[in-house]
């Protein structure tokens, strides 16, 4: 089995203060979080950012003052999420790619999300795909129904995409697939042999999610963009706090876990 890879996802566009008190939100705040989370195990941030007044953004000022930030302080691949928030403008989503970060999220569908709809047309993925590819951004292909694994399969065919992909299965979303054992075990023998995937478990889902893919020889995303508790009514106290649960875990059930370096080889990103 290959080493984990600990993906921490900081904050998210959804969680708010008020719901965790520790949630960061200004690029300084999620850049020293991604290191506390780094110094925890983690080897790839998942990034979102947000404006002065904590609201979701895409702004690419922002997305570049974070990630200077982080890069000012450690090695963590940097994955841009180009899902932004519910209601996010197609223009507003891709423009961060321009920074050409190490890795971008790409959702291959739409899906219900809670209340909203988080809209994902063919064509617009198709776009997104392209201009990833253009770049140089590794995708990470983001599962929120079974469905989306094929529609990534399609990109590869149309040569959008390039195999063996990486795949992130965002389970527990309502609306989307449910974070269930049963389904984990699905998703994770309906992708092609040879690809990765991560596992993002929202709320309760997260830990016994993660638990499974450490065992299944998946790797593992935790993070208050999906969980801000750390047990039942318990809030979590930081980004790292969860991060650490997950290296501790893997270390008694033997599964070493990844640097940076390491985890730039096992999903095959070569410009540094
Ligand atoms: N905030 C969700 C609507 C991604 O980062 O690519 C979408 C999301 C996925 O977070
Ligand atoms: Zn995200």
């Amino acid at each position: 089995m290959e080493k984990l890879i600990i993906t921490v996802a900081i904050c998210g566009a959804e969680a708010r203060k008020l719901d965790n008190p520790a949630l960061p939100v200004t690029p300084e705040e999620i850049a020293q979080e991604a290191y506390k989370s780094y110094l925890a195990g983690a080897s790839v941030v998942h990034l979102h950012v947000r404006d002065q007044q904590g609201n979701p953004s895409q702004d690419v000022g922002i997305f570049r003052y974070a990630m200077e930030s982080i890069r000012q302080k450690c090695d963590m691949i940097i994955q841009i999420s180009t899902g932004g928030a519910i209601g996010a403008s197609p223009e507003e989503r891709v423009a961060p790619l321009e920074l050409m970060p190490e890795m971008a999220s790409l959702t291959c569908g739409t899906v219900n999300f809670g209340e909203g709809v988080f809209w994902n047309p063919p064509n617009l993925v198709a776009h997104f795909a392209r201009r990833m590819k253009e770049l140089g951004v590794r995708p990470e292909i983001e599962v929120f129904e079974a469905g989306m694994i094929q529609n990534a399969l399609n990109l590869v065919k149309k040569g959008l995409l390039d195999s063996p992909l990486h795949f992130d299965f965002v389970m527990g979303v309502p609306g989307g697939i449910t974070g269930y054992l049963r389904d984990l075990i699905y998703l994770s023998e309906t992708v092609p042999p040879g690809s990765t995937w991560t596992v993002a478990g929202i709320g309760r889902f997260e830990l016994p999610l993660a638990v499974t893919a450490i065992i299944l020889g998946g790797h593992v995303r935790v993070g208050f963009e999906d969980n801000i508790y750390y047990s039942k009514d318990v809030l979590a106290e930081s980004n790292a706090q969860l991060v650490e649960r997950v290296q501790r875990i893997a270390l008694e059930l033997g599964r070493e876990i990844a640097t940076p370096a390491e985890a730039r080889r096992i999903l095959r990103i070569s410009r540094a």
